[in-house]
């Protein structure tokens, strides 16, 4: 029910995630609520129009409404919001926080936004990313790779197109080269601002083999829109592998 609410009523768009429908539901609920909402004011409005006409208040009382139903309606309304603040989206929000993916089980990917693209590295058939340093960050090295560390020798960089294995939770740490972007995966119910000078962990599980958008969530200059042209990619674990492989040694252009 909540799910055909969200897709054929509302028109969310296609959800790709694990981690989503808690997120779909949540904006189902509000949806419902607005809508009794929408539904109460009206027939008040056509009560107000039929109770207090000219025809049948022909002078103005200024004692005004003696009835203390408004209130109540009032504080049932508060009183909802409320249950769905407390007992639904902080829950969430904890589920997220508490839940989050071990790096063992996960695809992890170091993310580095910048006008106008999205960086991405994997660790490479070691595993392990190569160290960091913020004094090594130029034009061509945005990640700050130590050229002299061997485990980033084999890590893998690519531009504006992430792969990953279905069904398998992936951990991104995000970050920026400039200004403050913002990692936008609407199949993946997933939003997470990129800010210079902090390395940010977010997470989702993907479910559905396919290519997805990134979207940048925040005005970041005059190509904002073309972040637009990033691209997650959902493969099987052995497609993911390939094209794994055949990237491979051809991530550090700044050796
Ligand atoms: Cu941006």
């Amino acid at each position: 029910m909540i799910e055909w609410f969200a897709q054929k009523v509302l028109g969310m768009p296609e959800l790709a995630s694990s981690n989503g429908a808690a997120v779909d539901a949540l904006i189902v609920y509000v949806h419902w609520l607005m809508l009794a909402l929408f539904v109460g004011w009206i027939l008040y409005f056509a009560y107000a129009v039929y109770r207090f006409s000219a025809k049948r208040q022909p002078k103005a009382d200024y004692n005004g409404l003696k009835s203390s139903v408004p209130s109540y309606v009032e504080f049932l309304i508060i009183g909802i919001e409320a249950v769905l603040l407390i007992f639904l989206a902080f829950p969430m929000w904890a589920r997220n926080v508490q839940n989050f993916p071990a790096v063992a089980d996960s695809t992890v990917i170091q993310v580095v936004a910048q006008q106008y693209a999205w960086n991405a590295r994997y660790a490479g058939p070691d595993g392990v990313f190569g160290r960091q340093d913020m004094k090594f960050v130029t034009a061509d090295n945005v990640f700050g790779v130590d050229p002299t560390d061997t485990h980033g020798k084999d890590d893998i960089q690519v531009l504006n197109e992430i792969h990953v294995p279905v069904n398998k939770p992936v951990i991104i740490y995000l970050s920026s080269k400039d200004v403050i972007h913002s990692l936008k995966l609407v199949a993946m119910r997933i939003t997470q601002d990129a800010i210079p000078g902090l390395r940010i962990p977010t997470s989702f599980t993907p479910t559905k083999i396919g290519r997805y958008q990134i979207e940048c969530a925040q005005l970041c200059g005059g190509g904002h829109a073309s972040m637009a042209g990033g691209f997650v990619v959902v493969q099987s674990q052995a497609d993911f592998e390939k094209w794994l492989a055949s990237k491979s040694g051809a991530a550090t252009s700044f050796e």
